[in-house]
């Protein structure tokens, strides 16, 4: 690791920080690591959660001084040159420019960034260096919500940090379903709320959902409250887990998917049950919803270990937006989505946030108002940039045919002077609101295009 010993030096050399991090579960408890690491040393430290760095956070992040960038910064190089003269880079992301500055990234150590180490993980190296092993559980949330586990498990040095977790009694791994939610959410909406993968049918339907719980013998209570995943006995949870592989495999989901939704999930081991912080997918979650509010401090501080006031503040925060999700869905249900011929859409305008329009156009296909026959496609005005956001989702029989939602996204959006891409099944894009009829014929044109010629 090269550039380790030159953060260790920056670190060691000032007494006083700007911590600016992602403001993604991996970049709050990227910077709740360094954070907590400063707060240790004794050096005085702030933190700046960030999403972008137009014009007003580069204002802001200029009235600090020796900055540490964590999961943030790699691919912002020219701005942080332009503007900053004393600064370090930790990071995972794609790096945009060079720096003689200290810049400890993932990819120039010869680590693949992408799949086994996040920015909380090279953040975390950092604290190791200085000796805080029990750091590495948070380490463990980042890298599970820039989802580095969507194998079925970690991989690569993802690996060598759980297993300084363990060792250090802060985490553990067990075996076992992959849902959001074991720890954090009645058996009912765990499952309807499940959107990776959707099961059509159940996704989104809560009464589906309590049918299919029926069939199975499995009880919604237990002693008088809604059971939990974590509720049930050993026997209850294999038979839910082979009856959710046997309707998935019913429902064209393939396999190596089917395969992931068991594996390897993540706790600490301090937590209570049933908190939202137990299950570091749930932390996960948690955090993002933090951040998608723009309260990453909060989520900072409950990754820095807060259980009291903030903890309040990000379940608060977590139940609203599961409360915007389940009210997007009754919205979306009611009102249905348009045929457009080649794919079907949900223009949901301001009743549904740009941020999870989304998740809710897939779940359609679960509440089964739409056919899996075509993409959906979300759109809805994001007031904070004053432009229309699209997001997508297909099928896995529809990929197969030739669909590829994020090579579509991107090139109706450049057509129309915006921006988009994505996986194959699901994508996003964004562009100018009086644009949105050209927007759409063009994406349709593009669906037609893939479907006549698969790749
Ligand atoms: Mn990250």
């Amino acid at each position: 690791m090269k550039q380790l010993k030159r953060i260790v030096d920056f670190i060691d050399d000032h007494d006083e920080f700007m911590v600016v991090c992602h403001y993604d579960a991996d970049g709050l408890s990227a910077g709740a690591i360094v954070s907590t690491l400063l707060d240790r040393l004794g050096k005085k430290n702030t933190v700046v959660p960030t999403k972008q760095m137009d014009s007003e956070r580069i204002k802001l992040i200029k009235e600090g001084k020796n900055h540490i960038f964590t999961d943030f910064g790699s691919g912002q190089i020219p701005v942080l040159e332009e503007n900053l003269t004393n600064f370090a880079i930790i990071d995972h992301h794609a790096t945009l420019g060079e720096t003689e500055k200290p810049h400890f990234n993932a990819h120039l150590e010869g680590l693949d960034g992408a799949r086994e180490i996040s920015g909380s993980g090279m953040s975390y190296l950092v604290a190791k260096e200085f000796g805080f092993k029990d750091l590495s559980a948070v380490a463990i949330v980042g890298a599970v919500g820039d989802m580095q586990d969507s194998t079925g498990a970690l991989v690569g040095y993802n690996r060598k940090i759980l297993a300084d977790a363990e060792k250090a009694g802060v985490m553990e791994a067990k075996k076992d379903i992959r849902l959001f939610g074991r720890h954090s959410r009645p058996l009912v909406q765990f499952i309807s709320f499940a959107s990776d993968p959707i099961f059509p049918g159940l996704t989104g339907d809560e009464d589906a959902v309590r049918g299919f719980l029926h069939e199975l013998d499995i009880p919604l209570k237990e002693g008088g409250n809604w059971a939990y995943y974590v509720d049930l006995d050993d026997s209850q949870k294999r038979k839910l887990i082979s009856a959710l592989y046997v309707y998935g495999k019913q429902h064209g989901i393939p396999e190596r998917y089917l395969h992931s939704l068991v594996g390897e999930v993540y706790e600490l081991t301090h937590e209570q049950d049933k908190t939202f912080v137990k299950d570091a997918k749930d932390f996960a979650t948690m955090l993002n919803a933090c951040g998608r509010h723009e309260q990453g401090i909060i989520g900072v501080q409950v990754a820095k270990g807060d259980r009291g006031s903030y903890y309040k503040k990000a379940q608060a925060l977590l139940l609203m937006h599961r409360r915007q999700l389940r009210e997007g869905i009754e919205w979306a249900k009611a009102h249905g989505a348009e045929d457009q011929g080649t794919f079907y859409l949900l223009d949901a305008g301001a009743a549904i946030k740009d941020t999870l329009i989304g998740v809710i156009a897939g779940m359609l296909y679960g509440a089964q108002v739409i056919g899996q026959d075509k993409p959906v496609i979300g759109i809805s005005f994001d007031e904070e940039e004053g432009r229309m956001k699209a997001s997508g989702r297909a099928t896995w029989p529809l990929v197969h045919r030739g669909i590829h939602l994020g090579k579509a996204m991107k090139a109706a959006a450049s057509s129309v002077g915006g921006e988009g891409g994505g996986h194959n099944i699901a994508a996003g894009a964004h562009f100018p609101p009086e644009k949105k009829g050209e927007f759409l014929s063009a994406l349709g044109r593009e669906f037609s295009a893939q479907l006549a010629n698969p790749q």
